[in-house]
C-alpha cells in the first residue's frame, strides 16, 4: 500500500470516479460520494494486539498509549497475574475505533503459539506488538512467523528500561546511556535471530518516560505502517506529547476541512444571517468539536495530561485559551461565521485532493466556510502547543 507522509482520504480511483461523476452529474452528484467517504472514516477501526509474557508491561503499554493511569476509569489492570487467556479489548477513551487488545501470553511457553493461534482470530488485528522485559523467546519468534504468513506486521518491545538505567547508575556511576542502550538492542536483535526472525525492529521503551529511550519512534514506526484512514484514526489518537504529533494532527485535520466545506456548503443548508450564502452551521460546529478533542484540548484529555505529567490541569487549562475553546454550538458558530472573512486563497486546503479543488471552486460559500475552519483549527493547534509547552516544559 502507497506511504505518503500526507494525508490521503480518497485512492487514486475513487479520486477518478469522483472526477467523472462531478462532469457528468456535478455538485449534487459528488456530495454523495464525498459524504460516504466522511462514512467510511468514521466507521473505520484500528485493533491492535498486544502480547507478551506475563508481568513484561502489557496493561501498562496499554494504559499509557491511551493516555491513562492504572487507577483511570477503563484502565487495564496492572501487575497482576493472568490467568484467563480470552484477548480483552481496551479502546481508546476518546478515538474508540482504536482498539487495543491484551493478548495475554500467546506465543508463551504456556501456549505455544501454533496450536494456540488457530484458535483466535488473530486476522482480525491490523498489528501486533509484542512486548518483553527481558530477552525475546523462541515462542515470540514463532508467533512473529505466524504474523508473517498472515502478512501483519508486528513490533518487538523492549520494556522497563528506566529499570536497566537506573540498575546501572547503581552499579558504576560512569556510563554511556547510548552504549547500554546499544548492547540491549544488540542483545534483543541477537536473541530474535538466534530464533530465526532475523533484522528484528527492536523499540526500547519505558512505559513512564512517554518522550524518551524509542518511544517516540514506536508511535512513528506505528504510523508509518498504516495506510490512509487507519493512519488518520490512529494519529488523532496519540496523545499530545510532542509538538511533532500535534503538527500532525493538524495536517491531517486540514485535509479534512475541502470535504466538510462541499458538505456544508451544499447539503442542508441555511443561511446564516449576515452573509450572502447559506451553510450548513451544524456540521460545521461538528467540525470543530471534533477538531478539539482530536487536538487533547477538551476536558477529559486536558485532565489526562496533567495527571500523566503530575501537573494541576489548571496550569493546562490557563494557556488553552480562545474563543473557540469556549461554549461551541450552532449560535456561537454561527456568531463566529458572520466575522468571519473571506479570502480565495485556500490552496494548502486543497492541495492533497486536487480534483477537489475544483469542485469546491464550484461552491460559493466554500472560500468562507474553509477560512473559518482553518483559523479555527490554526488556533486550536496554538492552543494544543501552549499545553505541551507547559506539561512538559519545567515549570
Ligand atoms: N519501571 C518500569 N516498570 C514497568 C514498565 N512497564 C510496566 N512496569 C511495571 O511492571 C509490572 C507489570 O506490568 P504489567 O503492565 O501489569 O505487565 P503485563 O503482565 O504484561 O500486563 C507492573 O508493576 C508495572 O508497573 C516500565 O516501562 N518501567
Ligand atoms: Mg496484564
Amino acid at each position: 500500500m502507497a506511504q505518503s507522509s500526507n494525508p490521503q482520504f480518497f485512492t487514486q480511483e475513487e479520486l477518478n470516479n469522483l472526477k467523472s461523476t462531478y462532469e457528468v452529474g456535478g455538485l449534487e452528484a459528488v456530495v454523495s460520494l464525498i459524504r460516504k467517504k466522511l462514512q467510511e472514516l468514521q466507521n473505520t477501526e484500528l485493533h491492535i494486539a498486544v502480547t507478551g509474557e506475563s508481568g513484561g508491561g502489557k496493561s501498562t503499554f496499554i494504559n499509557t498509549m491511551r493516555g491513562l493511569r492504572r487507577k483511570d476509569k477503563g484502565a487495564a489492570k496492572t501487575g497482576t497475574t493472568e490467568t484467563t487467556m480470552k484477548p480483552t479489548p481496551y479502546p481508546h477513551p476518546n478515538m474508540p475505533t482504536v482498539c487495543f487488545w491484551d493478548l495475554p501470553g500467546i506465543g508463551t511457553t504456556n501456549f505455544p503459539a501454533g496450536a494456540y493461534l488457530q484458535e483466535m482470530n488473530l486476522n482480525k488485528y491490523d498489528f501486533f506488538i509484542v512486548i518483553s522485559d527481558c530477552r525475546f523467546r523462541e515462542n515470540d519468534a514463532s508467533l512473529a512467523e505466524a504474523m508473517k504468513e498472515l502478512g501483519k506486521k508486528f513490533y518487538f518491545v523492549r520494556s522497563k528500561i528506566d529499570n536497566d538505567l537506573r540498575a546501572l547508575q547503581m552499579e558504576d556511576e560512569e556510563f554511556n546511556t547510548d552504549e547500554e542502550l546499544g548492547k540491549i538492542r544488540n542483545d534483543c536483535v541477537d536473541n530474535l535471530e538466534k530464533a530465526g526472525i532475523s533484522s528484528a525492529d527492536v523499540f526500547l521503551i519505558s512505559n513512564f518516560k512517554l518522550n524518551e529511550y524509542d518511544f517516540p519512534a514506536l508511535k512513528e514506526a506505528l504510523e508509518d505502517g498504516l495506510d490512509d484512514l487507519k493512519k488518520h484514526i490512529f494519529l488523532l489518537s496519540l496523545q499530545n506529547t510532542t509538538m511533532e504529533i500535534i503538527e500532525k494532527k493538524r495536517v491531517h485535520l486540514l485535509a479534512l476541512i475541502g470535504i466538510i466545506a462541499i458538505i456544508s456548503g451544499i447539503v442542508g443548508a441555511v443561511p446564516v444571517p449576515g452573509l450572502s450564502f447559506s451553510c450548513d452551521v451544524k456540521l460545521l460546529t461538528y467540525a470543530i468539536i471534533h477538531f478539539r478533542n482530536h487536538l487533547g484540548l477538551d476536558d477529559a484529555s486536558l485532565q489526562r495530561l496533567a495527571d500523566t505529567v503530575g501537573k494541576p490541569m489548571g496550569n493546562l487549562k490557563a494557556v488553552a485559551k480562545s474563543p473557540f475553546m469556549g461554549e461551541i454550538n450552532e449560535q456561537t458558530v454561527e456568531r463566529m461565521m458572520v466575522k468571519a472573512t473571506s479570502y480565495t486563497i485556500f490552496t494548502d486546503v486543497i492541495r492533497f485532493i486536487p480534483i477537489i479543488g475544483s469542485i469546491i471552486g464550484a461552491i460559493s460559500s466554500a472560500p468562507t466556510i474553509i477560512n473559518f475552519l482553518k483559523d479555527a483549527l490554526n488556533d486550536l493547534t496554538e492552543n494544543a502547543k501552549r499545553v505541551v509547552q507547559v506539561a512538559f516544559g519545567s515549570h
